[in-house]
């Protein structure tokens, strides 16, 4: 378990560097093991049965696991599941219908998965129904197919709302950076009318969406350019969390480039803001370059992290506006202009996105009184976000459960108490000290943490 020592305690103090900004809270609470052996969990969620349904990314499977013992059955292989070693794709959310075992013949699952298309790789979300005496998920009926997939920022977060409706995260795809540098994000990128009557889906990344249960647009879904779509909320990068709270209000995590992780309220019809603005529109320590329009091709220019060549044409967060534009609760790590992203040693180029300062958010859970949890990949750590009564205005987030681990999604058992959490297989996290290292402490476990 890591640990503030007083010295380090007073060199925050003293420097107030960013990864001290939010303190971390005494506690007698300790993280423990409750399953191992999981292959890149992504998804957990408790079950009317008191276990916890997980979904494995790349094992490409559903496994529910009792968390009294650790004991895990497989519900479901998911046959069809493709997964890019190491890439952000494979077995993703799921969500359970809350007549689950409810004796009412609506034993139905929802998953979400990328699978092999005719002309390439996509995403679908799946309904199966639950057999409890042989415990499988069985009948698989598609509710949506032809999302788009890629290797990076899938999001890819399921759930059932209290309007009985499914609500989707589908990420930027990884558009105009790194290895995809040469793609546009297409975050504000609206679906046509002609689109919509064809069952064509391809501009759907970078968005929430919100389905009827049989896959079908909902009559008041908002508009977007004067269209109704699937289309709930727009301009997202990897919006890795959403989570209704208790109040009925949808809460959502984005990632942002180096800076500026976001927790969002998330309302029809709003513009959250990407790829134009990361966090606040206040053009500290970021500018839209678009490789994609470099003035000789996209190919003729290197991707650089840091320099933006002469012939890639950039935007700053206040060349844009937009009356929809809805900036979030919560930044995380939001830095001034004149940081320097190069300047901790300790990551290498092949590392650096370990070493730039946000926490890459990778899930959000309703809380007890009035939070909400936000897991870490970076930090091995679950932030606490306290909200106002109306849940309209979110405090400073505080630290728990620390190890060294990629946290990658949680779950509250129904008591309120008891908080499980849901490890990585594998990548880089920051130990103890801030270092990046690949030695996972307890890599695709569930850990759990009284709350
Ligand atoms: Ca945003
Ligand atoms: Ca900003």
């Amino acid at each position: 378990m890591k640990g503030v020592s007083p010295v380090s305690a007073v060199v925050c103090l003293l420097v107030l560097v960013a990864a001290c900004a939010s303190p971390r809270e005494p506690g007698p609470s300790e993280v423990r093991v409750v399953a191992t052996g999981l292959d890149d969990p992504y998804e957990m969620v408790w079950g009317p049965d008191a276990f916890l349904w997980v979904t494995e990314k790349s094992g490409r499977r559903v496994t529910r696991v009792d968390p009294a013992n650790g004991r895990k059955v497989v519900a479901l292989t998911v046959d069809d599941a493709v997964h890019t070693t190491g890439g952000q794709d494979g077995v993703l959310g799921l969500a359970l219908h809350p007549d689950l075992l409810g004796g009412k013949g609506r034993d139905w699952v929802y998953l979400a998965h990328t699978y092999e298309a005719g002309d390439g790789r996509r995403t679908k979300i799946v309904r199966y129904t639950y057999d409890p005496a042989r415990q499988v998920l069985t009948s698989p009926s598609d509710v949506i197919t032809g999302l788009v997939s890629s290797v990076d920022h899938q999001s890819g977060k399921l759930r059932f709302g209290p309007d009985g409706r499914l609500y989707y995260t589908i990420g930027d795809q990884g558009a105009n950076q790194f290895g995809l540098y040469c793609e546009t994000i297409e975050a504000q990128t609206l679906p046509t009318a002609a689109q919509v009557r064809a069952g064509d889906w391809s501009d759907y990344q970078g968005k929430v969406l919100r389905l009827d249960l049989d896959g079908s647009v909902p009559g008041d879904n908002p508009e977007f350019g004067g269209v109704r779509s699937h289309v709930y909320a727009v301009g997202f990068r990897n919006a890795q969390g959403l989570a209704f709270a208790p109040s009925g209000l949808l809460y959502g995590t984005d990632q942002g480039p180096k800076t500026d992780d976001e927790v969002n309220l998330l309302r029809p019809g709003k513009n959250y803001g990407w790829p134009h603005v990361a966090g606040h529109r206040d053009g500290r320590a970021y500018v839209h370059a678009r490789w994609a329009e470099a003035k000789n091709g996209c190919a003729a220019e290197t991707f650089d992290d840091y320099e933006i060549p002469p012939a890639v044409p950039r935007t700053e967060e206040t060349d844009w506006d937009d009356p929809a534009f809805t900036p979030p609760l919560v930044t995380f790590e939001t830095v001034d202009d004149d940081f320097d992203f190069r300047a901790d040693t300790r990551c290498d180029p092949a590392t650096a996105f370990v070493c730039w300062p946000t926490p890459a958010l990778s899930s959000l859970e309703p809380g007890p009184g009035g939070t909400l949890l936000a897991t870490s990949l970076k930090d091995g750590a679950v932030y606490r976000i306290p909200l106002t009564s109306d849940g309209e205005k979110a405090g400073a987030a505080t630290r728990i459960a620390d190890t060294v681990n990629r946290y990658r999604d949680t779950a509250v058992d129904p008591t309120g108490r008891t908080l499980y959490i849901a490890t990585d297989g594998a990548g880089f996290t920051r130990d103890a000290a801030g270092t990046p290292t690949r030695v996972l402490a307890n890599p695709g476990t569930i850990l759990s943490y009284e709350l």
